[in-house]
């Protein structure tokens, strides 16, 4: 089988999404995802005008070789933007291997490990009581996990919590908004927070929370030890990754669990954090760390170190990369939790795909490869719209972490 054509097809049912179709000379196609939230089309540009042309010809099950010469062939090397283009490929040829072969993708990487793949939801609210109702909203639906985030009060808006009562989704077209952060005020509401969800809905559900990158270690080592009798999942990204060292200071302090990664790219990026035991899940994800390939080595070295999976899975991760996480999850050994953002409904009818939720887990169906098409005539009608992720400042106006 040789590759005889590659494209990029950019669209945006309700946000942007970059996926790379790429063709066989036996009729078979595969699918990968390249999305790279507010610099969509950097990734558009590096795989049609750099990667693209490189690849005719080539047998597709060499993933390989075919991983290498787009990580090593390049000079150079990591990035966001290098490995969502190497993501997408990588995604793509794995789809089309499971389609030749007639099976699902995680018969690929291990076969079944468990029985489904547990995933958590997102709850928030205006204020904590908003975020308590929509925690219980949650639970009707079946979730067993459940991040909540809620806004603070002195805080004009903050991560995690639309501002508009449309679903939340914090990439917005048009120039960046821009917010004003509180860590003091922050920190004094969390465990306030958890403290009513804990008393009103009991110790069974798993409780998530995302402190976005605003942490100090010191800080952060703060609010672990304030969360601990609420008995986290994880608090998730307390600092800013960059430097892994940063997370040794959290770990001396507190027993609430830790995850982090989700804006790393490659196994040298997490190589200290996981080593040296400093977090509890590594968030690193298909589409941003160089697909199966490269996201199977990390696995599988965080496994020797005790720590486990835990995808991000935002709705900027397009269906293609959601089916991959699932055959991804059910197949390696060290999986932890993934999360689960539910797309619009006009993205699920421009991906139709074959996973599903039930019951707190989700299913990546048993269709072969990926599980997973794209409506090209029906994307064609959601144009690309420039979007951004917002910007935060301290109160006083000093450019912060969002
Ligand atoms: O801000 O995916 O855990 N989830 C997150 C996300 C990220 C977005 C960035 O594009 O932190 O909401
Ligand atoms: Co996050």
């Amino acid at each position: 089988m040789k590759i005889v054509n590659a494209r990029i097809i950019v669209c945006s049912p309700g946000r942007n999404f970059v996926t790379l179709k790429i063709e066989t000379d036996e009729g078979i196609y595969g699918l990968g995802d390249g999305t790279l939230n507010g610099r969509e089309l950097a990734v558009a540009s590096y795989l049609t005008d750099h990667v693209l042309p490189c690849l005719i010809g080539r047998d597709p099950f060499q993933t390989e070789d075919i991983w290498q010469y787009l990580y090593r062939g390049a000079y150079w090397r990591r990035g966001p933007v290098t490995m969502a283009a190497i993501a997408a490929v990588d995604m793509a040829l794995w789809d089309i291997k499971g389609k030749a072969l007639g099976t699902p993708v995680y018969n690929l990487l291990g076969g079944r490990s468990r029985d489904g793949v547990l995933v958590y939801a997102h709850a928030h609210g205006a204020d904590i009581e908003e975020a308590l109702d929509d925690v219980g909203k949650h639970l009707e639906m079946g979730y067993l996990a459940i991040r909540v985030q809620s806004g603070i009060p002195g805080v004009a808006s903050t991560y995690g919590v639309p501002t508009s009562n449309r679903p939340y989704e914090p990439a917005e077209r048009g120039l960046p908004s821009e917010s004003r952060w509180s860590t003091e005020d922050y920190l004094r509401h969390v465990p306030k927070l958890f403290e009513r969800v804990r008393n009103q809905f009991g110790e069974q559900v798993a409780l998530l929370h995302d402190c976005h990158h605003r942490l100090t270690p010191i800080e952060a080592a703060r609010l672990g030890k304030d969360l601990e009798p609420f008995r986290l999942f994880w608090m998730e990204d307390p600092l800013p990754a960059e430097l892994q060292e940063g997370f040794a200071l959290i770990r001396q302090h507190t027993t609430t669990p830790i995850a982090t990664g989700e804006v790393l790219n490659s196994i040298w990026d997490a190589q200290e954090l996981i080593s040296c035991q400093w977090i509890d899940y590594i968030r690193m994800t298909l589409v941003h760390s160089g697909g199966f390939t490269h996201l199977k080595k990390i696995a599988d070295y965080a496994a020797l170190y005790h720590v486990r999976t835990g995808c991000h899975g935002a709705t900027d991760l397009s269906p293609v990369t959601m089916a991959g996480a699932l055959h991804f999850g059910l197949a390696i050994n060290n999986f932890g939790i993934q999360e689960h953002m539910p797309h619009t409904a006009e993205t699920d009818l421009v991906f139709p795909h074959s996973y599903h939720f039930e019951a707190g887990y989700m299913y990546p169906g048993d269709a072969p490869g990926l599980g997973v098409d794209i409506d090209e005539k029906l994307a064609s009608t959601f144009p690309y719209h420039r979007a951004y992720l917002p910007v935060n400042r301290k109160m006083d106006g000093t450019l912060f972490n969002w």
